[in-house]
């Protein structure tokens, strides 16, 4: 039989250089990160009422002039469609904030709104349970200290300011994205300190995209690698790499959502054999629900497929593949010019949450039981378990049909399973590669099964599962 515990695809099982790999274990702060799998994001800013994807810093604070804004129905929308929290643009390219900052005046204090919009987020956000994340975009078109030292400071302050505040945050998103200031100079940030104005101020917060603790998946079209390694040599995710792939003018945002890199390698033993900076780095997919980032009407997406909006079935996709991918989706959706969610969004987003809530309705109680070589079955009652050395996988006895398989591995014991093969009642139906936070396997029509085998044949030493779960 061909297992991890046998031959291992031919490499060790656990000799010091797999230690090496397993000794990379997510943090705290990027466990709770990678527990909430599905989550928001929502680009509002100068850019909704000028019709523009990024704003140049010209903007008159006056435009910004929601007509009815109301963060409580952003959570409340949101949170029907099963998003654990949301990260808001607190600060676009353009600079304009929708905060209160002390250290410049183009901010939402000057527009007819007038109100703090974080602070107004925040509220709503406690009051519906749902966590707050920020952007804060480093590249700044209208600060005029941009491209010069002075500009590490102001960039610091604005951060101090939303890390102290607005309550407990999740995460800090900073963009790839580098352009010229307004005087034609490029800035040089100063990431370390940045950094550690959040690790004092939000010791819990993830620093996401140019930071250390959760990596751009590569697009902006919610696609993943075949294997979407946790561990990866930093120098691999670096922020320059990010800079260079991401969006270099307004109009890039369809390139980006197209993707090549499937089979692209990451993570494997030979991407790591000669690298000493490994690091745990979990994929993040940031995708729109609409073509572009900001809110547009019908007319900017006239010659768009289905009005430029992404179906139900395209973002349950996203989801699936995401999610059940070992990656997080963040998907963004637009805020319009009365301050609101649109119909259009809310529509497919009810749609996309009724195909999720609908395949993971129904949960079949199931028996499992870890297969040994010599074909002894051991049952397990918690779904909590390590392979031991003689043990090639485990089986699935489930009380009902099946459609859908989800696995998870105690990544607190990093990300070990290398590669898996699926047996419904002994044949094989699908080869996988890496677990990790999330994989979903799903059959397309319901299945009638007496056992499935989840037989392991690669690992980086005993594989740890979290969850074997099958929904009907
Ligand atoms: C990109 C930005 O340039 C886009 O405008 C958007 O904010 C996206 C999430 O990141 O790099």
């Amino acid at each position: 039989m061909n297992a991890w515990c046998t031959d291992n695809n031919g490499y060790p099982v656990c000799d010091e250089e797999t230690q090496r790999f397993i000794g990379v274990k997510p943090s705290e702060r990027q466990l709770a990160f990678s527990e909430m799998k599905y989550y928001s994001f929502i680009h509002f800013g100068v850019n909704t009422f000028t019709d523009r994807e990024w704003g140049d810093g010209t903007e008159d604070e006056s435009i910004f002039n929601p007509s009815s804004l109301n963060t409580d129905q952003w959570c409340e929308v949101l949170k029907k469609t099963g998003s654990k929290g949301i990260i808001l643009t607190a600060k676009h390219h353009d600079g304009f904030c929708l905060f209160n900052s002390k250290y410049t005046e183009h901010t939402v204090m000057r527009s007819p709104y007038g109100r703090d919009i974080v602070k107004e987020l925040g509220v709503s956000c406690k009051k519906y349970g749902m966590k707050l994340g920020l952007y804060l975009s480093p590249w700044d078109r209208h600060e005029k200290t941009y491209g010069t030292e002075a500009y590490n400071d102001f960039f610091v302050n604005q951060l101090t300011e939303l890390c102290t505040n607005y309550g407990e945050l999740f995460c800090l998103w900073f963009d790839g994205a580098c352009g010229e200031g307004k005087n034609g100079k490029k800035q040089v940030y100063d990431w370390n300190r940045y950094y550690s104005v959040i690790r004092q101020y939000q010791p819990n917060a993830v620093i996401s995209i140019s930071g250390p603790d959760v990596r751009w998946i590569g697009n902006e079209g919610g696609k993943v690698r075949k294997s979407e390694w946790s561990v990866i040599s930093w120098t691999d995710k670096s922020i320059d790499k990010n800079a260079e792939n991401s969006q270099h003018n307004e109009n890039e945002a369809e390139k980006l959502q197209s993707f090549d890199r499937v089979e692209e390698d990451l993570g494997s033993r030979e991407m790591l054999k000669n690298k000493s900076d490994l690091a745990w780095s979990p994929a993040e997919a940031d995708v729109s629900v609409t073509k572009g980032w900001f809110w547009h009407d019908e007319e900017y997406y006239k010659d768009e497929e289905n009005g430029g909006v992404r179906t139900p079935e395209e973002l349950a996709e996203i989801y699936f593949n995401t999610v059940g991918g070992n990656a997080s989706m963040l998907l963004n959706v637009p805020v319009n010019r009365e301050g609101l969610i649109s119909d259009r969004e809310i529509k497919t987003l009810g749609g996309f949450a009724e195909i999720i809530a609908n395949t993971f309705k129904l949960k079949v109680q199931s028996d499992i039981c870890i297969l040994s070589l010599s074909g002894e079955e051991r049952p397990v009652d918690t779904e909590r378990f390590m392979l031991h050395n003689d043990e090639t996988g485990f089986r699935i006895y489930p009380h009902g049909k099946v459609k859908t398989v989800y696995l998870e591995e105690d990544i607190r014991f990093s990300q070990r399973v290398e590669g898996f093969e699926v047996y419904v009642d002994g044949e094989k139906v699908r080869d996988c590669t890496v677990i990790g936070s999330g994989k979903i396997i799903r059959f397309p029509n319901a299945q009638t099964a007496e056992k499935i085998d989840i037989i392991v044949t690669q690992s980086r030493s005993n594989p740890v599962i979290k969850k074997a779960e099958i929904f009907g």
